[in-house]
């Protein structure tokens, strides 16, 4: 009996293990994002740390001193307010875009993080 237990516990630690290795392996690429930013700006402070707090790596480009930087971005997005973050190319808009796409569950999707488990019983 003892043996028998022993082999069901090594076996259902096995299987956890092969479902993190599944997990990783089906995890998505970390996509470009690109945060359009000023230097006083609490939507942009807001943005980041949406992103931050998800453990995602941004690349910011500051549109304050650079006039070129600003162009490029009012042509991406079709818009003159800070931020503008792109996720690929894709455009999400604005801090409270990308604050709703979260809330509708399709951020993270778009930024490749896995879904996260719940510890619902069922
Ligand atoms: N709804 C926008 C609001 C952004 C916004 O108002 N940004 C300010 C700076 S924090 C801005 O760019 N104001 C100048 C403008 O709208 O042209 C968002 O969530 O990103």
């Amino acid at each position: 009996m003892a043996g028998l237990i022993a082999v069901l516990w090594t076996s259902h630690k096995l299987i956890d293990r092969m479902g993190d290795h599944i997990r990783n392996l089906m995890r998505l690429p970390m996509p470009k994002v690109v945060v359009y930013s000023t230097n006083v700006c609490p939507y942009c402070v807001r943005a980041k740390s949406l992103l931050q707090r998800k453990g995602v790596t941004y690349e910011e480009l500051n549109i304050d001193q650079d006039f070129s930087l600003m162009e490029q971005m009012i042509e991406k997005s079709q818009r003159r307010s800070v931020p503008q973050i792109f996720i690929n190319d894709y455009h999400v808009g604005g801090y409270d875009d990308m604050a709703e796409l979260d809330a509708e569950g399709k951020l993270d999707p778009l930024l490749g993080i896995a879904p996260q488990e719940t510890d619902e019983v069922t």
